[in-house]
Protein backbone atom coordinates (compact mmCIF):
# COMPACT_ATOMS: atom_id res chain seq x y z
CA UNK A 1 0.00 0.00 0.00
CA UNK A 2 0.95 3.33 -0.45
CA UNK A 3 2.61 5.92 2.27
CA UNK A 4 1.18 8.75 2.50
CA UNK A 5 3.65 12.04 2.87
CA UNK A 6 2.24 14.96 4.46
CA UNK A 7 4.26 17.87 3.54
CA UNK A 8 1.98 20.98 4.98
CA UNK A 9 0.06 18.49 8.18
CA UNK A 10 0.75 20.66 11.63
CA UNK A 11 2.35 18.03 13.33
CA UNK A 12 1.12 18.59 16.21
CA UNK A 13 -2.78 19.47 16.77
CA UNK A 14 -3.41 17.79 13.32
CA UNK A 15 -2.65 14.33 14.85
CA UNK A 16 -6.26 15.32 16.95
CA UNK A 17 -8.94 13.90 14.62
CA UNK A 18 -11.91 16.40 15.96
CA UNK A 19 -9.81 19.12 15.90
CA UNK A 20 -8.45 17.81 12.34
CA UNK A 21 -12.09 17.42 10.80
CA UNK A 22 -13.15 20.87 12.81
CA UNK A 23 -10.07 22.93 10.72
CA UNK A 24 -11.00 21.04 7.33
CA UNK A 25 -14.71 21.76 8.00
CA UNK A 26 -13.68 25.71 8.51
CA UNK A 27 -10.62 25.60 6.10
CA UNK A 28 -13.23 24.28 3.60
CA UNK A 29 -15.74 27.41 4.34
CA UNK A 30 -12.88 29.84 3.77
CA UNK A 31 -11.95 27.94 0.12
CA UNK A 32 -15.76 28.32 -0.40
CA UNK A 33 -15.30 32.39 -0.13
CA UNK A 34 -12.12 32.64 -2.11
CA UNK A 35 -10.85 30.13 -4.85
CA UNK A 36 -7.19 30.58 -4.67
CA UNK A 37 -6.57 30.24 -0.54
CA UNK A 38 -3.90 28.40 0.92
CA UNK A 39 -5.43 25.00 2.90
CA UNK A 40 -2.59 23.64 5.05
CA UNK A 41 -4.67 21.00 6.27
CA UNK A 42 -3.45 18.32 3.19
CA UNK A 43 -5.86 15.79 4.60
CA UNK A 44 -4.81 12.34 6.50
CA UNK A 45 -5.55 9.20 4.54
CA UNK A 46 -8.23 7.96 6.86
CA UNK A 47 -10.10 10.93 5.99
CA UNK A 48 -10.64 10.52 2.42
CA UNK A 49 -14.39 10.12 1.42
CA UNK A 50 -15.43 7.20 0.01
CA UNK A 51 -17.89 9.02 -1.78
CA UNK A 52 -16.20 10.52 -4.67
CA UNK A 53 -15.18 7.52 -7.22
CA UNK A 54 -12.26 8.58 -9.05
CA UNK A 55 -9.00 6.60 -10.75
CA UNK A 56 -7.22 6.16 -7.86
CA UNK A 57 -3.71 6.18 -10.18
CA UNK A 58 -4.58 8.89 -12.25
CA UNK A 59 -5.49 10.43 -15.91
CA UNK A 60 -3.39 11.14 -19.03
CA UNK A 61 -3.11 15.02 -19.35
CA UNK A 62 -5.33 15.00 -22.67
CA UNK A 63 -8.18 11.71 -21.51
CA UNK A 64 -11.68 12.74 -20.63
CA UNK A 65 -11.68 13.19 -16.74
CA UNK A 66 -14.87 12.45 -15.07
CA UNK A 67 -15.68 11.70 -11.13
CA UNK A 68 -18.56 10.89 -9.77
CA UNK A 69 -19.70 12.05 -6.38
CA UNK A 70 -22.49 10.53 -4.26
CA UNK A 71 -24.72 12.38 -1.69
CA UNK A 72 -24.08 15.68 -3.66
CA UNK A 73 -27.67 16.80 -2.76
CA UNK A 74 -27.41 20.23 -3.04
CA UNK A 75 -23.94 21.06 -3.73
CA UNK A 76 -23.68 22.14 -7.09
CA UNK A 77 -19.71 22.82 -7.67
CA UNK A 78 -16.31 20.83 -7.15
CA UNK A 79 -13.02 21.83 -6.88
CA UNK A 80 -9.59 20.54 -7.65
CA UNK A 81 -7.03 21.31 -4.92
CA UNK A 82 -3.27 20.58 -6.10
CA UNK A 83 -2.57 18.07 -2.95
CA UNK A 84 1.08 19.53 -2.18
CA UNK A 85 0.14 23.23 -2.32
CA UNK A 86 -3.14 22.86 -0.87
CA UNK A 87 -4.56 25.28 -3.54
CA UNK A 88 -7.53 25.22 -5.34
CA UNK A 89 -6.96 25.62 -8.89
CA UNK A 90 -10.30 24.60 -10.37
CA UNK A 91 -14.15 25.18 -9.61
CA UNK A 92 -16.25 23.01 -11.37
CA UNK A 93 -20.35 22.82 -11.69
CA UNK A 94 -21.21 18.93 -11.21
CA UNK A 95 -23.52 17.26 -13.69
CA UNK A 96 -27.26 17.05 -12.15
CA UNK A 97 -28.30 13.94 -9.72
CA UNK A 98 -29.14 10.67 -11.96
CA UNK A 99 -30.38 7.39 -10.58
CA UNK A 100 -27.83 4.27 -12.14
CA UNK A 101 -29.89 1.48 -11.78
CA UNK A 102 -26.44 -1.50 -12.33
CA UNK A 103 -24.94 0.95 -9.23
CA UNK A 104 -28.00 1.37 -7.22
CA UNK A 105 -27.44 4.93 -6.16
CA UNK A 106 -28.19 8.83 -7.65
CA UNK A 107 -25.15 10.09 -8.90
CA UNK A 108 -23.51 13.19 -9.81
CA UNK A 109 -20.70 13.51 -12.19
CA UNK A 110 -17.71 16.29 -12.05
CA UNK A 111 -15.76 16.41 -15.46
CA UNK A 112 -12.48 17.74 -15.07
CA UNK A 113 -10.56 17.26 -18.75
CA UNK A 114 -10.07 20.88 -18.49
CA UNK A 115 -6.61 20.02 -16.11
CA UNK A 116 -3.81 19.30 -18.33
CA UNK A 117 -1.10 20.15 -15.96
CA UNK A 118 1.57 17.76 -14.43
CA UNK A 119 0.51 17.19 -10.68
CA UNK A 120 -0.97 15.25 -7.42
CA UNK A 121 -4.52 16.87 -7.03
CA UNK A 122 -7.92 16.26 -4.66
CA UNK A 123 -11.19 16.79 -5.57
CA UNK A 124 -13.02 18.64 -2.89
CA UNK A 125 -16.31 19.01 -2.37
CA UNK A 126 -18.12 20.85 0.11
CA UNK A 127 -19.91 18.81 3.05
CA UNK A 128 -18.12 15.24 1.41
CA UNK A 129 -14.90 16.50 1.41
CA UNK A 130 -11.85 14.87 -0.33
CA UNK A 131 -11.02 12.20 -2.98
CA UNK A 132 -8.23 9.68 -2.90
CA UNK A 133 -5.58 11.96 -4.47
CA UNK A 134 -4.50 10.99 -7.88
CA UNK A 135 -1.77 12.31 -10.46
CA UNK A 136 -2.23 13.92 -13.45
CA UNK A 137 1.30 13.34 -16.43
CA UNK A 138 2.23 11.26 -18.91
CA UNK A 139 2.94 7.55 -18.71
CA UNK A 140 0.54 7.94 -15.61
CA UNK A 141 -0.18 4.24 -15.44
CA UNK A 142 3.77 2.79 -15.27
CA UNK A 143 3.66 0.96 -12.46
CA UNK A 144 0.87 -0.17 -12.53
CA UNK A 145 1.23 -1.87 -15.62
CA UNK A 146 4.68 -3.41 -14.17
CA UNK A 147 2.63 -3.83 -11.74
CA UNK A 148 0.05 -6.27 -13.30
CA UNK A 149 2.44 -8.14 -15.32
CA UNK A 150 4.65 -8.84 -11.61
CA UNK A 151 1.56 -10.27 -10.52
CA UNK A 152 1.87 -13.21 -13.04
CA UNK A 153 5.68 -13.70 -11.55
CA UNK A 154 4.23 -13.89 -8.16
CA UNK A 155 1.74 -16.97 -9.39
CA UNK A 156 4.83 -19.01 -9.97
CA UNK A 157 4.87 -22.42 -9.07
CA UNK A 158 7.76 -25.12 -9.57
CA UNK A 159 10.45 -22.72 -7.46
CA UNK A 160 11.39 -20.45 -4.70
CA UNK A 161 10.28 -16.99 -4.64
CA UNK A 162 13.08 -15.23 -3.21
CA UNK A 163 13.24 -12.40 -1.15
CA UNK A 164 15.01 -9.77 -3.97
CA UNK A 165 12.06 -10.37 -6.26
CA UNK A 166 9.32 -10.88 -4.09
CA UNK A 167 9.78 -9.15 -1.28
CA UNK A 168 8.28 -9.86 1.90
CA UNK A 169 5.61 -12.14 -0.14
CA UNK A 170 8.54 -14.53 -0.71
CA UNK A 171 7.73 -18.15 -0.39
CA UNK A 172 9.37 -21.56 -0.32
CA UNK A 173 9.90 -23.80 -3.60
CA UNK A 174 6.49 -25.97 -3.95
CA UNK A 175 4.43 -27.90 -6.29
CA UNK A 176 7.64 -29.49 -8.44
CA UNK A 177 5.24 -31.59 -10.47
CA UNK A 178 7.95 -33.45 -11.84
CA UNK A 179 6.41 -37.12 -11.55
CA UNK A 180 2.78 -36.15 -11.44
CA UNK A 181 -0.03 -39.20 -11.60
CA UNK A 182 -2.26 -39.92 -14.63
CA UNK A 183 -5.63 -39.82 -13.81
CA UNK A 184 -7.84 -42.14 -15.75
CA UNK A 185 -9.60 -39.48 -17.78
CA UNK A 186 -6.41 -38.70 -19.35
CA UNK A 187 -6.87 -42.09 -21.07
CA UNK A 188 -3.64 -43.13 -19.48
CA UNK A 189 -3.56 -46.03 -16.64
CA UNK A 190 0.09 -45.96 -15.62
CA UNK A 191 3.40 -43.80 -15.22
CA UNK A 192 3.37 -40.17 -14.82
CA UNK A 193 4.13 -36.71 -16.40
CA UNK A 194 6.94 -34.32 -15.48
CA UNK A 195 5.03 -31.14 -16.14
CA UNK A 196 6.79 -28.31 -13.96
CA UNK A 197 6.15 -24.55 -13.40
CA UNK A 198 3.60 -22.48 -14.52
CA UNK A 199 1.47 -20.22 -13.00
CA UNK A 200 -0.99 -20.84 -10.41
CA UNK A 201 -4.57 -20.41 -12.40
CA UNK A 202 -5.89 -17.93 -9.67
CA UNK A 203 -6.43 -18.36 -5.84
CA UNK A 204 -5.84 -21.99 -5.96
CA UNK A 205 -3.20 -24.04 -7.35
CA UNK A 206 -3.96 -26.00 -9.88
CA UNK A 207 -3.14 -25.23 -13.71
CA UNK A 208 -5.47 -25.37 -16.48
CA UNK A 209 -4.49 -25.68 -20.34
CA UNK A 210 -7.10 -23.51 -21.15
CA UNK A 211 -6.69 -20.99 -19.22
CA UNK A 212 -3.20 -20.78 -19.56
CA UNK A 213 -3.29 -20.31 -23.37
CA UNK A 214 -5.60 -17.77 -23.32
CA UNK A 215 -4.22 -15.73 -21.28
CA UNK A 216 -1.00 -16.09 -22.95
CA UNK A 217 -3.06 -15.38 -25.85
CA UNK A 218 -3.88 -11.71 -24.55
CA UNK A 219 -0.16 -11.22 -23.20
CA UNK A 220 1.44 -12.12 -26.51
CA UNK A 221 -1.06 -10.04 -29.04
CA UNK A 222 0.27 -7.07 -26.90
CA UNK A 223 4.07 -7.85 -27.49
CA UNK A 224 3.25 -8.53 -31.23
CA UNK A 225 1.76 -4.78 -31.52
CA UNK A 226 3.66 -3.22 -29.05
CA UNK A 227 7.81 -5.08 -29.47
CA UNK A 228 10.01 -4.37 -26.52
CA UNK A 229 6.76 -3.10 -24.43
CA UNK A 230 8.91 -4.05 -21.89
CA UNK A 231 13.15 -4.35 -21.51
CA UNK A 232 15.18 -6.73 -19.28
CA UNK A 233 15.68 -5.47 -15.75
CA UNK A 234 12.54 -3.90 -15.22
CA UNK A 235 10.70 -6.55 -13.65
CA UNK A 236 12.94 -7.31 -11.36
CA UNK A 237 12.23 -11.09 -11.43
CA UNK A 238 14.91 -14.06 -11.74
CA UNK A 239 15.83 -14.16 -15.62
CA UNK A 240 16.57 -9.98 -15.30
CA UNK A 241 19.38 -8.85 -15.95
CA UNK A 242 19.83 -12.19 -19.17
CA UNK A 243 19.41 -9.78 -22.00
CA UNK A 244 15.79 -10.75 -22.94
CA UNK A 245 12.48 -8.60 -22.11
CA UNK A 246 11.55 -9.67 -18.82
CA UNK A 247 8.19 -9.58 -20.37
CA UNK A 248 9.38 -12.57 -22.23
CA UNK A 249 10.99 -14.34 -19.71
CA UNK A 250 7.58 -14.18 -17.96
CA UNK A 251 5.72 -15.43 -20.75
CA UNK A 252 7.77 -18.00 -21.60
CA UNK A 253 7.32 -19.04 -17.94
CA UNK A 254 4.45 -20.15 -18.84
CA UNK A 255 4.58 -20.81 -22.51
CA UNK A 256 7.00 -23.99 -21.11
CA UNK A 257 4.63 -25.65 -18.41
CA UNK A 258 1.86 -25.93 -21.36
CA UNK A 259 4.28 -27.58 -23.95
CA UNK A 260 4.75 -29.97 -21.36
CA UNK A 261 1.16 -31.02 -21.58
CA UNK A 262 1.12 -31.97 -25.10
CA UNK A 263 0.58 -36.10 -25.10
CA UNK A 264 2.45 -37.91 -27.48
CA UNK A 265 -0.34 -38.41 -29.64
CA UNK A 266 -0.56 -34.18 -30.52
CA UNK A 267 -3.66 -33.95 -27.87
CA UNK A 268 -3.31 -31.66 -25.15
CA UNK A 269 -4.47 -32.94 -21.62
CA UNK A 270 -6.61 -30.89 -19.77
CA UNK A 271 -5.44 -29.98 -16.47
CA UNK A 272 -3.09 -30.71 -13.96
CA UNK A 273 -4.69 -30.65 -10.53
CA UNK A 274 -5.79 -32.00 -6.84
CA UNK A 275 -9.38 -33.81 -6.85
CA UNK A 276 -10.75 -31.16 -4.82
CA UNK A 277 -9.48 -27.55 -3.45
CA UNK A 278 -6.55 -27.41 -1.27
CA UNK A 279 -7.31 -25.36 2.09
CA UNK A 280 -6.68 -21.64 2.33
CA UNK A 281 -2.77 -22.44 3.43
CA UNK A 282 0.61 -21.72 1.82
CA UNK A 283 1.84 -23.59 -1.62
CA UNK A 284 4.66 -25.28 0.23
CA UNK A 285 1.77 -26.62 2.63
CA UNK A 286 -0.94 -27.46 -0.01
CA UNK A 287 0.38 -31.52 -0.71
CA UNK A 288 -2.63 -33.27 -1.92
CA UNK A 289 -1.66 -35.06 -4.36
CA UNK A 290 -1.98 -34.26 -8.07
CA UNK A 291 -3.27 -35.96 -11.31
CA UNK A 292 -3.38 -35.24 -15.16
CA UNK A 293 -6.64 -35.08 -16.03
CA UNK A 294 -8.55 -35.57 -19.30
CA UNK A 295 -7.72 -34.38 -22.90
CA UNK A 296 -9.70 -32.52 -25.26
CA UNK A 297 -10.40 -30.94 -28.03
CA UNK A 298 -11.01 -27.18 -26.60
CA UNK A 299 -7.67 -27.48 -24.79
CA UNK A 300 -5.83 -28.81 -27.34
CA UNK A 301 -7.09 -25.47 -30.26
CA UNK A 302 -6.48 -23.16 -27.84
CA UNK A 303 -2.76 -24.62 -26.96
CA UNK A 304 -2.35 -24.85 -30.91
CA UNK A 305 -2.69 -21.38 -30.97
CA UNK A 306 -0.86 -19.66 -28.89
CA UNK A 307 1.80 -21.90 -29.47
CA UNK A 308 1.79 -20.88 -33.33
CA UNK A 309 1.49 -17.54 -32.01
CA UNK A 310 4.56 -18.17 -29.56
CA UNK A 311 6.56 -18.87 -32.94
CA UNK A 312 6.36 -15.46 -33.60
CA UNK A 313 7.24 -13.78 -29.99
CA UNK A 314 10.20 -16.29 -29.56
CA UNK A 315 11.94 -16.04 -32.87
CA UNK A 316 14.09 -13.38 -32.72
CA UNK A 317 15.46 -14.75 -29.06
CA UNK A 318 15.50 -17.89 -29.77
CA UNK A 319 14.56 -19.58 -33.37
CA UNK A 320 14.83 -23.71 -31.92
CA UNK A 321 12.24 -22.49 -29.17
CA UNK A 322 10.10 -20.99 -31.50
CA UNK A 323 10.62 -23.83 -33.76
CA UNK A 324 9.39 -26.54 -31.13
CA UNK A 325 6.58 -24.29 -30.37
CA UNK A 326 5.25 -24.15 -33.78
CA UNK A 327 6.06 -27.76 -34.72
CA UNK A 328 3.73 -28.47 -30.91
CA UNK A 329 1.01 -26.30 -32.52
CA UNK A 330 0.75 -28.19 -35.31
CA UNK A 331 0.84 -31.85 -33.92
CA UNK A 332 -1.97 -30.20 -31.83
CA UNK A 333 -3.82 -28.78 -34.54
CA UNK A 334 -3.52 -32.52 -36.47
CA UNK A 335 -4.99 -34.39 -33.42
CA UNK A 336 -7.79 -31.86 -33.27
CA UNK A 337 -8.58 -32.24 -36.67
CA UNK A 338 -8.92 -36.10 -35.69
CA UNK A 339 -10.96 -35.50 -32.92
CA UNK A 340 -12.88 -32.44 -33.26
CA UNK A 341 -15.83 -32.78 -30.83
CA UNK A 342 -14.01 -33.93 -27.51
CA UNK A 343 -15.63 -32.42 -24.38
CA UNK A 344 -14.07 -32.35 -21.39
CA UNK A 345 -16.03 -32.63 -18.63
CA UNK A 346 -14.87 -32.91 -14.48
CA UNK A 347 -14.99 -36.54 -13.77
CA UNK A 348 -16.99 -37.35 -10.58
CA UNK A 349 -13.96 -37.37 -8.38
CA UNK A 350 -12.94 -34.43 -9.77
CA UNK A 351 -14.11 -31.22 -8.44
CA UNK A 352 -11.68 -28.17 -9.49
CA UNK A 353 -12.63 -26.15 -12.07
CA UNK A 354 -14.21 -27.57 -15.08
CA UNK A 355 -13.42 -24.29 -17.35
CA UNK A 356 -15.79 -26.53 -19.79
CA UNK A 357 -16.91 -25.62 -23.48
CA UNK A 358 -19.61 -27.04 -25.82
CA UNK A 359 -19.01 -25.46 -28.88
CA UNK A 360 -15.26 -25.23 -30.23
CA UNK A 361 -16.02 -22.67 -33.67
CA UNK A 362 -14.01 -20.04 -31.90
CA UNK A 363 -11.07 -22.44 -30.54
CA UNK A 364 -11.22 -23.14 -34.54
CA UNK A 365 -11.22 -20.17 -35.61
CA UNK A 366 -8.08 -18.69 -33.63
CA UNK A 367 -5.77 -21.96 -34.11
CA UNK A 368 -6.92 -21.69 -37.95
CA UNK A 369 -6.09 -17.84 -38.07
CA UNK A 370 -2.98 -17.88 -36.22
CA UNK A 371 -1.37 -20.89 -37.93
CA UNK A 372 -2.27 -19.56 -41.06
CA UNK A 373 -0.58 -16.08 -39.96
CA UNK A 374 2.73 -17.71 -38.89
CA UNK A 375 3.35 -20.63 -41.69
CA UNK A 376 0.69 -18.92 -44.76
CA UNK A 377 -0.11 -22.39 -45.47
CA UNK A 378 -3.65 -21.86 -46.87
CA UNK A 379 -4.66 -25.15 -45.68
CA UNK A 380 -5.63 -23.15 -42.76
CA UNK A 381 -7.30 -20.06 -44.26
CA UNK A 382 -9.59 -22.24 -46.31
CA UNK A 383 -10.26 -23.89 -43.08
CA UNK A 384 -11.32 -20.83 -41.11
CA UNK A 385 -14.66 -20.57 -40.56
CA UNK A 386 -15.59 -17.19 -42.01
CA UNK A 387 -19.17 -17.86 -42.31
CA UNK A 388 -20.66 -17.69 -38.61
CA UNK A 389 -18.41 -14.58 -37.35
CA UNK A 390 -20.29 -13.48 -34.49
CA UNK A 391 -18.51 -9.91 -33.51
CA UNK A 392 -21.12 -9.51 -30.93
CA UNK A 393 -19.35 -9.26 -27.28
CA UNK A 394 -21.33 -10.74 -24.75
CA UNK A 395 -20.65 -10.44 -21.22
CA UNK A 396 -19.30 -13.87 -19.47
CA UNK A 397 -18.02 -15.38 -22.82
CA UNK A 398 -14.57 -15.14 -21.59
CA UNK A 399 -13.16 -18.82 -22.62
CA UNK A 400 -15.63 -20.01 -23.85
CA UNK A 401 -16.03 -17.35 -26.88
CA UNK A 402 -13.68 -14.99 -26.80
CA UNK A 403 -10.81 -16.80 -28.46
CA UNK A 404 -12.76 -15.83 -32.01
CA UNK A 405 -12.03 -12.34 -31.01
CA UNK A 406 -8.13 -13.12 -30.44
CA UNK A 407 -8.29 -14.88 -34.20
CA UNK A 408 -9.92 -11.66 -35.37
CA UNK A 409 -7.61 -9.34 -33.50
CA UNK A 410 -4.32 -11.21 -35.21
CA UNK A 411 -5.23 -11.55 -38.64
CA UNK A 412 -6.37 -7.30 -38.28
CA UNK A 413 -2.94 -6.95 -37.14
CA UNK A 414 -1.34 -9.35 -40.09
CA UNK A 415 -2.80 -7.82 -43.00
CA UNK A 416 -0.34 -8.50 -45.30
CA UNK A 417 -0.95 -11.92 -45.55
CA UNK A 418 -4.98 -11.88 -45.08
CA UNK A 419 -7.06 -11.72 -48.14
CA UNK A 420 -8.40 -8.27 -48.74
CA UNK A 421 -11.99 -9.19 -48.28
CA UNK A 422 -11.63 -10.93 -45.50
CA UNK A 423 -9.43 -7.99 -43.76
CA UNK A 424 -12.13 -5.69 -44.99
CA UNK A 425 -15.42 -7.83 -42.99
CA UNK A 426 -13.12 -8.40 -39.91
CA UNK A 427 -12.41 -4.41 -39.81
CA UNK A 428 -16.04 -3.29 -40.37
CA UNK A 429 -17.19 -6.19 -37.99
CA UNK A 430 -14.65 -5.23 -35.03
CA UNK A 431 -15.44 -1.34 -35.76
CA UNK A 432 -19.23 -1.99 -35.18
CA UNK A 433 -18.61 -4.26 -32.69
CA UNK A 434 -16.63 -1.63 -30.88
CA UNK A 435 -19.06 1.18 -32.04
CA UNK A 436 -21.60 -0.63 -29.82
CA UNK A 437 -19.69 -1.00 -26.68
CA UNK A 438 -19.05 2.44 -26.87
CA UNK A 439 -22.45 3.90 -27.33
CA UNK A 440 -23.27 1.92 -24.33
CA UNK A 441 -20.09 3.15 -22.25
CA UNK A 442 -21.83 6.54 -22.96
CA UNK A 443 -24.77 6.06 -21.01
CA UNK A 444 -23.77 3.10 -18.56
CA UNK A 445 -22.77 3.83 -14.94
CA UNK A 446 -19.55 4.60 -14.65
CA UNK A 447 -18.86 5.11 -18.24
CA UNK A 448 -18.15 1.37 -18.79
CA UNK A 449 -19.77 -0.70 -21.58
CA UNK A 450 -21.20 -3.96 -19.44
CA UNK A 451 -24.69 -4.19 -18.53
CA UNK A 452 -24.71 -7.63 -16.85
CA UNK A 453 -22.35 -8.70 -13.86
CA UNK A 454 -21.09 -12.22 -14.31
CA UNK A 455 -18.08 -14.24 -12.56
CA UNK A 456 -15.00 -11.81 -13.58
CA UNK A 457 -16.61 -8.98 -14.84
CA UNK A 458 -13.64 -7.11 -14.58
CA UNK A 459 -12.43 -9.31 -16.89
CA UNK A 460 -15.91 -8.36 -18.88
CA UNK A 461 -15.09 -4.93 -18.96
CA UNK A 462 -11.54 -5.11 -19.65
CA UNK A 463 -12.22 -7.66 -22.66
CA UNK A 464 -14.89 -5.52 -23.91
CA UNK A 465 -11.96 -2.67 -23.78
CA UNK A 466 -9.46 -4.35 -26.34
CA UNK A 467 -12.28 -4.43 -28.66
CA UNK A 468 -11.86 -0.73 -28.75
CA UNK A 469 -8.13 -0.66 -28.25
CA UNK A 470 -8.13 -2.89 -31.64
CA UNK A 471 -11.16 -0.25 -33.22
CA UNK A 472 -8.32 2.77 -32.08
CA UNK A 473 -5.50 1.03 -33.74
CA UNK A 474 -7.47 0.65 -36.98
CA UNK A 475 -8.89 3.76 -37.04
CA UNK A 476 -7.37 6.37 -34.59
CA UNK A 477 -11.31 7.93 -34.04
CA UNK A 478 -10.94 9.58 -30.37
CA UNK A 479 -13.93 8.23 -28.61
CA UNK A 480 -12.32 4.54 -28.65
CA UNK A 481 -9.51 5.56 -27.19
CA UNK A 482 -12.08 7.16 -24.22
CA UNK A 483 -13.77 3.98 -24.34
CA UNK A 484 -10.72 2.06 -23.16
CA UNK A 485 -9.46 4.91 -20.65
CA UNK A 486 -13.21 5.01 -18.92
CA UNK A 487 -12.74 1.16 -18.83
CA UNK A 488 -9.43 1.45 -16.93
CA UNK A 489 -10.64 4.35 -14.81
CA UNK A 490 -13.52 2.09 -13.78
CA UNK A 491 -11.20 -0.88 -12.94
CA UNK A 492 -9.29 1.54 -11.04
CA UNK A 493 -11.86 3.00 -8.83
CA UNK A 494 -14.41 4.91 -10.65
CA UNK A 495 -16.70 2.42 -10.13
CA UNK A 496 -20.06 1.68 -7.26
CA UNK A 497 -17.14 0.01 -4.61
CA UNK A 498 -15.26 3.09 -4.65
CA UNK A 499 -12.15 0.58 -5.22
CA UNK A 500 -8.76 0.04 -7.29
CA UNK A 501 -9.42 -3.76 -8.07
CA UNK A 502 -5.62 -4.46 -8.48
CA UNK A 503 -4.29 -4.93 -5.11
CA UNK A 504 -1.64 -2.89 -3.86
CA UNK A 505 -2.36 -0.15 -6.38
CA UNK A 506 -4.89 3.07 -5.02
CA UNK A 507 -5.93 3.85 -1.68
CA UNK A 508 -8.55 1.99 -1.49
CA UNK A 509 -8.08 -1.66 -2.91
CA UNK A 510 -8.63 -5.62 -2.00
CA UNK A 511 -7.55 -6.78 1.45
CA UNK A 512 -8.88 -10.20 1.49
CA UNK A 513 -8.77 -11.60 -2.34
CA UNK A 514 -9.47 -15.06 -2.52
CA UNK A 515 -6.25 -16.30 -3.01
CA UNK A 516 -4.60 -18.44 -0.73
CA UNK A 517 -1.12 -17.11 -0.68
CA UNK A 518 -2.55 -14.22 0.31
CA UNK A 519 -4.57 -15.70 2.82
CA UNK A 520 -2.23 -17.78 4.96
CA UNK A 521 0.67 -15.92 4.83
CA UNK A 522 0.56 -13.69 7.73
CA UNK A 523 0.92 -10.27 6.15
CA UNK A 524 -1.69 -7.46 6.56
CA UNK A 525 -1.52 -6.74 2.40
CA UNK A 526 -2.52 -9.17 0.05
CA UNK A 527 0.01 -10.70 -2.78
CA UNK A 528 0.08 -7.19 -5.19
CA UNK A 529 -0.69 -6.86 -8.70
CA UNK A 530 -3.75 -9.40 -8.74
CA UNK A 531 -6.84 -8.37 -10.25
CA UNK A 532 -10.20 -9.46 -8.27
CA UNK A 533 -12.62 -10.86 -10.32
CA UNK A 534 -15.61 -8.07 -9.77
CA UNK A 535 -18.80 -7.46 -8.61
CA UNK A 536 -21.04 -11.01 -9.63
CA UNK A 537 -24.60 -10.77 -9.22
CA UNK A 538 -25.01 -13.95 -9.23
CA UNK A 539 -23.63 -14.40 -5.95
CA UNK A 540 -22.87 -18.30 -6.05
CA UNK A 541 -20.64 -17.92 -3.15
CA UNK A 542 -23.19 -17.51 -0.44
CA UNK A 543 -22.68 -21.35 0.02
CA UNK A 544 -18.97 -20.84 0.87
CA UNK A 545 -19.51 -18.63 3.48
CA UNK A 546 -19.30 -15.11 1.55
CA UNK A 547 -21.99 -12.74 2.90
CA UNK A 548 -23.19 -9.75 1.17
CA UNK A 549 -25.86 -6.84 1.63
CA UNK A 550 -29.41 -7.59 0.87
CA UNK A 551 -30.09 -7.45 -2.48
CA UNK A 552 -27.03 -5.31 -3.42
CA UNK A 553 -27.49 -3.72 -6.87
CA UNK A 554 -25.68 -5.33 -9.74
CA UNK A 555 -22.00 -3.10 -9.58
CA UNK A 556 -22.24 -3.76 -5.73
CA UNK A 557 -22.13 -7.13 -5.70
CA UNK A 558 -18.66 -7.66 -4.33
CA UNK A 559 -17.37 -7.97 -0.88
CA UNK A 560 -14.34 -8.28 0.47
CA UNK A 561 -14.17 -11.38 2.12
CA UNK A 562 -11.79 -14.10 1.39
CA UNK A 563 -14.75 -16.68 1.19
CA UNK A 564 -16.05 -15.29 -2.19
CA UNK A 565 -14.31 -16.47 -4.62
CA UNK A 566 -17.80 -15.46 -6.86
CA UNK A 567 -16.63 -12.09 -6.38
CA UNK A 568 -12.89 -11.57 -4.83
CA UNK A 569 -10.85 -14.37 -6.35
CA UNK A 570 -8.39 -13.02 -8.56
CA UNK A 571 -7.31 -14.87 -12.12
CA UNK A 572 -4.43 -15.29 -14.86
CA UNK A 573 -7.13 -14.61 -17.71
CA UNK A 574 -8.24 -11.30 -15.28
CA UNK A 575 -4.87 -10.23 -14.84
CA UNK A 576 -3.79 -10.30 -18.67
CA UNK A 577 -6.70 -8.30 -20.38
CA UNK A 578 -5.56 -5.98 -17.37
CA UNK A 579 -2.06 -6.30 -18.68
CA UNK A 580 -3.21 -5.95 -22.66
CA UNK A 581 -4.96 -2.77 -21.85
CA UNK A 582 -2.61 -1.09 -19.16
CA UNK A 583 0.12 -1.53 -21.90
CA UNK A 584 -2.02 -0.15 -24.44
CA UNK A 585 -2.79 2.89 -22.83
CA UNK A 586 0.72 3.41 -21.85
CA UNK A 587 1.85 3.22 -25.60
CA UNK A 588 -1.25 4.86 -26.89
CA UNK A 589 -2.24 8.08 -24.16
CA UNK A 590 0.70 9.71 -24.30
O1 LIG B 1 -14.10 -17.86 -14.06
C1 LIG B 1 -14.79 -19.07 -13.82
C2 LIG B 1 -16.28 -18.81 -13.74
O2 LIG B 1 -16.77 -18.27 -14.93
C3 LIG B 1 -16.98 -20.11 -13.42
O3 LIG B 1 -18.37 -19.88 -13.29
C4 LIG B 1 -16.39 -20.69 -12.15
C5 LIG B 1 -17.04 -21.99 -11.72
O4 LIG B 1 -16.78 -22.98 -12.61
O5 LIG B 1 -15.01 -20.91 -12.33
C6 LIG B 1 -14.27 -19.74 -12.59
O6 LIG B 1 -12.94 -20.08 -12.80
C7 LIG B 1 -12.24 -20.58 -11.69
C8 LIG B 1 -11.68 -21.93 -12.08
O7 LIG B 1 -12.73 -22.83 -12.27
C9 LIG B 1 -10.70 -22.45 -11.03
N1 LIG B 1 -9.70 -21.48 -10.70
C10 LIG B 1 -10.26 -20.21 -10.27
C11 LIG B 1 -11.10 -19.62 -11.36
C12 LIG B 1 -11.60 -18.22 -11.01
O8 LIG B 1 -12.58 -18.22 -10.03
Amino acid sequence: MQNYFEPFSFSINMKDYRFRRTFVFLASAVLFLADSCVDPATPFANEYTPNIRLNQIGYYPTAVKKATVLQGEGKEEFKIVDKYKMEVIHTGKLSQPHDWDLAGETARVADFSSIKDAGTYMILVEGLGYSYPFEIRNSVLDSTFLGSIKGLYYQRMGIALREEHAGQWQRPMAHSDDSVLYHPSSGRTKGSLSSPGGWYDAGDYNKYVVNGSFPLGQLFLLEEQYPGIIEDKELVIPESGNGISDYLDELRYEMDWLLTMQDTDGGLFHKLTTKNFEPMVMPHEATGQRYIVGKGTAATLDFSACAAQAYRIFREQDADYAAKCLEASKRAYAWALKNPQIEFVNPLDISTGQYGDTNFDDEWFWADAELFITTKNPSYLDHLNTDSIDFTFKPAESWTGYMRFLGMFSLLENREVVPPDLYQRLRSGIMGSANVLVEKAKKLDYFQPIDDFHWGSNSDVLNAAMIMAQAYRLEKKEEYLVGVQQAMDYVLGHNAMGLSYLTGFGDKTPMFIHHRQSAADGIPEPVPGLLSGGPNSRLQDTVGGAVYPKNPAPMKSWVDQEPSYASNEICLNWNAPMTYVLGFLEQESK
